[in-house]
């Protein structure tokens, strides 16, 4: 990490930061991107920006900058604070985007100012103004042209996609690590009739494309530090079009989990309904008149085909070597893995109260 740190020392002078860098710091909890905190010093005090290196082994530079570029703009014409948008700090030959000599990409953002952002909510409050912001963020982009948009990730969320792709990990098994996860890889195989619900419902007319985040993780949105509303949604590395439920979804997925993603201790994993309540209502709050039932009957589907999509999506990292998610430890994309198995369970077990729930905003 020293070295990328001087070398994201380095690249930052690349973009018309304002002032001098005092000091440059890994920063945050993403699975995917390397992200920087940097302090810089100017005359009205210090200045911070967010510099991350795009992990470009998942992702096309120029198609995720275009996107994020466009869908800025066009949210920069509905709100010009700069607490309530994320804002790229371009570079002075006017590109978004800077790669450099070891063809690493890097990207600098204002940070949102006297903000926090969450691994777990600490209140119902705070899920809810989650739920909002995930909420008014496809509210504001429901006019968006679509069709402008690359497809960042091809299929990211398209589940029997992921099946295939897990299956084939399964037979190739290049780890050797299937043998010891036979019941993990049982509980998939045994939930194959569901992975095309939400694609069959969408072939049905029940649930229409919009534009969506598709990575609606809690700490995906910040909150202001004082009064703990929502400010702000950021990673926009997956806008495309996509489900409003699989964004319900991913955030009932890490948000109303009583544990961490990658707790040992399973017992602790359960889900919990008051947060599944207090989330369908915050993100149903701007909505709830564009969606039709159908959409918002399918709201737990949404949470529960993340869950065990994101589940499957670790144990097929974990079977091919540890490839795509960060990881700490060699157990660690298995952990993942079995706390989201834990929460399907958990969404199955109570899942004709899941459907009470949303059907009151029908
Ligand atoms: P990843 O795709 O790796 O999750 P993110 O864009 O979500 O990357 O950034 C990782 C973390 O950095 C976030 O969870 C948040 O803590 C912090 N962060 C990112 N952008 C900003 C910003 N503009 N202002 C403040 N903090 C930010
Ligand atoms: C990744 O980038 P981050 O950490 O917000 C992943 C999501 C997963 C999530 C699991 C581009 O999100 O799809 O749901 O990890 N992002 C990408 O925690 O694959
Ligand atoms: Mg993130």
């Amino acid at each position: 990490m020293n070295e990328l740190k001087l070398d994201a020392l380095k690249q930052v002078e690349n973009f018309l930061i304002e002032g001098k860098v005092k000091y440059c710091e890994p920063y945050g909890n993403g699975h995917i991107n390397d992200t920087f905190l940097v302090v810089c010093d100017t005359e009205k005090g210090e200045h911070q920006y967010i510099l991350q290196s795009i992990n470009t082994k998942i992702f096309i530079p120029a198609e995720v900058m275009s996107n994020i570029e466009k869908v800025t703009d066009y949210l920069k014409a509905k709100s010009n604070n700069p607490r309530e948008n994320l804002i790229l700090i371009k570079k002075a030959n006017g590109e978004a985007y800077h790669i450099d000599e070891s063809g690493r990409c890097w990207r600098v953002y204002e940070f949102v100012t006297d903000s926090l952002c969450l691994e777990r909510p600490e209140s119902v409050e705070d899920f809810k103004e989650c739920a909002k912001a995930f909420g008014k963020f496809q509210k504001d982009l429901a006019s968006f042209p679509a069709e402008s948009l690359f497809e960042t990730i091809k299929d990211f969320h398209n589940t029997p996609k992921r099946y295939n792709d897990f299956l084939k990990a399964v037979s190739q098994d290049v780890c050797g690590r299937a043998k010891e996860v036979e019941a993990e890889i049982a509980f998939v195989k045994e939930r194959e009739s569901f992975y095309s619900v939400l694609l069959d419902a969408n072939k049905r007319g029940e649930l229409p494309l919009r534009v969506s985040h598709n990575d609606t993780k809690l700490n995906n949105v910040m909150l202001d530090k004082n009064t703990r509303t929502a400010l702000c949604v950021i990673d926009l590395d997956t806008i495309m079009p996509g489900f409003s439920v699989t964004d319900f979804g991913d955030s009932i997925r890490f948000g109303a989990s009583t544990a961490a993603e990658d707790e040992k201790d399973l017992s602790k994993v359960k889900l919990d309904i008051g947060l599944f309540k207090a989330y369908t209502e915050g993100f149903l709050e701007n909505l709830k008149d564009d969606f039709k039932p159908s959409e918002i009957m399918l709201l737990p589907e949404g949470a529960k085909m993340m869950t065990i999509e994101c589940g499957m999506r670790f144990l097929t990292d974990y079977l091919a070597g540890d490839t795509y998610f960060k990881t700490k430890y060699p157990e660690h994309n298995l952990d993942r893995c079995r706390t989201q198995f834990k929460l399907v369970k958990e969404m199955e077990d109570n899942w004709d109260t899941l459907k009470e729930i949303v059907k009151k905003y029908c």
